[in-house]
């Protein structure tokens, strides 16, 4: 089946005509007629075959059992983790030869064009839980190169819990819902989940990422992603380059405020895949750039951590990230299922020039995503789904299995054979083909870590100090709020205990919020904590967010008499910003504007809650808004994007809605008239105005 062109037949996407070209019987023009699963056509789909008018089914009916058997078993295994997800389509272009660093084909040509998959997840929710669950981000990209597929599958963090694969089993039973009661869903804010976190002091870098707004992010489109572990690059001559893979968004980073994220999961629990859908729908093609991170092991050797050690990172401002080529997503699926849900990424999908480290995490990886898509595929022959297919010829002498679409010809199936030439089928190539870096290996087997591997807090006091304020008071709070839903005491001050080694001050704070009577001691670092680590710019959301309002969305809050000219000014200037805009009304049926057009808001008020967008506009008429005063859902509309730190622009006409909003004029709270759509625009790419935050949250 092609999956690569859109279908222009619906029903089954694999309907195809008939010998000649032209459907064999169509139900007029070129409907098909519906046909059973073997071809059979059908002459009624509504009744089932009966014995007498009032009589029982008759098993006879194939058509029936046909259609039964086939919905009985169209579920498949989720995914174990990163359940739930959402794909696309794209291509990368490679800004330059990269053939000093690596022999891999796709980078070896400037401007060479490669198709990719990518698929964004999240962790521990199960395939229908919601977008804005406080989790890691998965993202996965699948690089259909020319010498085969390359799956980069990576995270929004560059680093994870756990440095040894053996405890990934530990670490995602504690994250989902606990085993005797199924809850909770989706969510880290639990006991279990935090006794693992308490009880493991090298998941501490991490569990300060994971409560930073990385886990919250506003779109998939606004966040980064990362390779995570040290890979290396080898080149034709054989010399190998450590690199750490970058993904940076091109319209620079954003995420929601928790209180956000806890109404948007109500509200649009689609809420990122539908962002990303109507992005690419739009033409609005998410970009982002990868970058490599370069080092030798001369830097390895130096480094105070070590590249090992998926728990660590390497500051941008130490090895810098070089800018090697462009992902733009282009093509939203055909097909949910046959694209996004059947893709088998594999992190030991790698192609000649790209080569793995010794990390403990990877090496654990690359057996169990193999062995998780036999299970949740259903056998070996995955790679014959056409998303999973390479698209560069392939030549082996596997064969047979479950599903079996493509066996290979001709009598020979195996090698050494004595056939000769293309009879006798491939051979291998120890010039084109892979090779594996040829490293020094020895010493007794052992079942330790690297000694560097005990430093489990430096980095994590790094990546706090590395944070604006705002963002810190997040981390504070959203440990309070995580904490405060553990019901066990001793987890709560364990975790504390752990937070001294980080920022005493952060630990504090996280007491005072859980109402400990006193501060618990510091739990004994294994090793100590490496002082003086500067604080990386790099590691901050607030300090690498965009230059402008490109791609976020305006809520234009619109009643009957709303001064056109206003919004016919604020329309234009979003437009030339690359923004949208969508207007709220209290009927999707239309309003009536001031100067008589009629306009059909995209959302009723009720429906449409400030919470969907990066900043709103009251443009009610004088009569509208005090309509408006009666309706509680737009009294929150205004009170949420109040409290929730947003960009608040406003008729003049608004003022009853914004006093029964409780809100209080501030810089980010602006009065609207002719000719100011332009600055207020300019003034949303700030995208909060954080200074009221502090005024408006006391606990
Ligand atoms: Fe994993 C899925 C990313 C550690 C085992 N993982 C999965 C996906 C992503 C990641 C993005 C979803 C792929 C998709 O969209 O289909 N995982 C990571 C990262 C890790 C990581 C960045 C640490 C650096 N994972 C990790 C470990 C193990 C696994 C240590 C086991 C030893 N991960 C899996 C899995 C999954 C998976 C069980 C579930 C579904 C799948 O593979 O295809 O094999």
């Amino acid at each position: 089946m092609d999956t690569t062109s859109s279908k222009t037949t619906g029903g089954f996407a694999d309907a195809t005509p008939g010998p000649g070209g032209e459907w064999h019987q169509t139900a007029g023009g070129d409907v098909p007629v519906l046909t059973t699963s073997q071809g059979i056509p059908v002459s009624d789909d509504q009744n089932s075959l009966k014995a007498g008018r009032r009589g029982p089914t008759l098993l006879e009916d194939f058509h029936f059992r046909d259609k039964m058997f086939h919905f009985d078993h169209e579920r498949i295994p989720e995914r174990v983790v990163h359940a739930r997800g959402f794909g696309a389509h794209g291509v990368f272009e490679t800004y330059e030869s990269l053939s000093d660093l690596t022999s891999a084909d796709l980078f070896q040509r400037a401007g060479e064009k490669t198709d990719i998959f990518v698929r964004f997840s999240t962790v521990a929710g199960n395939k229908g839980s919601a977008d804005l669950a406080r989790d890691v981000r998965g993202f996965a990209v699948r690089f259909y190169t020319k010498e085969g597929n390359w799956d980069l599958v990576g995270n929004n963090i560059p680093v994870f819990f756990i440095q040894d694969a053996i405890k990934f089993p530990d670490l995602i039973h504690a994250a989902k819902q606990e085993p005797d009661r199924g809850f909770p869903q989706a969510q880290t804010a639990h006991d279990n989940f935090w006794d693992f976190m308490s009880l493991t002091p090298e998941a501490m870098h991490m569990a300060m990422w994971i409560m930073s707004d990385r886990t919250i992010p506003r779109s998939f489109r606004f966040m980064e992603g990362f390779g995570v572990h040290t890979f290396r690059l080898v080149n034709a001559e054989g010399k190998s380059t450590f690199v750490k893979f970058h993904w940076k968004p091109v319209l620079g980073l954003q995420s929601v405020v928790w209180n956000e994220a806890l109404k948007l999961n109500g509200m649009d629990p689609d809420y990122h895949r539908r962002d990303l859908w109507e992005a690419i729908q739009n033409g609005d093609y998410p970009e982002w750039e990868l970058g490599f991170q370069l080092f030798d092991e001369e830097f390895a050797e130096r480094f105070a951590f070590d590249v090992l050690d998926a728990t660590k990172l390497i500051p941008e401002e130490d090895v810098p990230v070089r800018p090697v080529g462009k992902l733009t997503l282009n093509r939203t699926v055909d097909n949910f299922f046959m694209e996004t849900e059947q893709v088998a990424f594999q992190t030991g999908n790698v192609v000649p020039g790209i080569d793995f480290s010794n990390d403990p995490l990877l090496q654990g990886r690359n057996f169990s995503y193999l062995d998780t898509q036999l299970k949740r595929l259903g056998g070996p022959n995955f790679t014959h789904i056409p998303i999973n297919t390479p698209r560069c010829p392939m030549a082996h002498f596997q064969q047979d299995g479950h599903m079996a679409m493509r066996n290979p010809k001709g009598r020979a199936n195996y090698e050494p054979n004595s056939w000769g030439g293309a009879a006798g089928g491939p051979r291998e190539d120890p010039e084109r083909g892979f090779r594996s870096w040829p490293e020094e290996m020895g010493g007794q087997k052992l079942r330790i870590r690297a000694e560097l591997f005990a430093d489990h807090y430096s980095q994590a006091r790094q990546f706090f100090i590395s944070q604006t304020e705002v963002e810190q008071t997040h981390i504070k709070d959203a440990l309070v709020f995580e904490l405060s839903k553990v019901e066990t005491p001793v987890i709560r001050e364990r975790v504390v205990s752990h937070l001294r080694n980080i920022d005493d001050d952060l630990a504090q704070k996280v007491a005072d919020g859980l109402g400990l009577k006193s501060l618990p001691d510091a739990v004994a670092p294994a090793r100590a904590v490496v002082q003086g680590l500067k604080p990386s710019r790099k590691l901050s959301i607030a300090l690498n967010g965009p230059k402008s309002f490109k791609g976020r969305k305006l809520g234009v809050l619109v009643t009957d008499g709303t001064d056109a000219a206003l919004l016919g000014e604020l329309e234009a200037a979003a437009k030339a910003a690359g923004a949208l805009v969508e207007l709220v009304g209290p009927t999707v049926g239309g309003v009536t504007l001031s100067d008589g057009s009629v306009r059909e808001p995209k959302q009723k008020v009720n429906g449409g809650p400030s919470v969907l967008y990066d900043a709103v506009v009251l443009l009610p008429s004088a009569d509208g808004a005090t309509l408006l005063t009666g309706e509680a859902t737009a009294k929150d509309f205004v009170s949420d994007a109040f409290a929730h730190a947003k960009f608040i622009a406003h008729a003049k006409t608004a003022a009853p809605l914004l006093a029964k909003a409780g809100v209080e004029a501030d810089e980010g709270v602006i009065a609207l008239s002719k000719g100011g759509a332009e600055a207020f625009l300019q003034k949303c790419a700030a995208l909060r105005f954080w200074a009221r935050e502090a005024m408006v949250h006391a606990v």
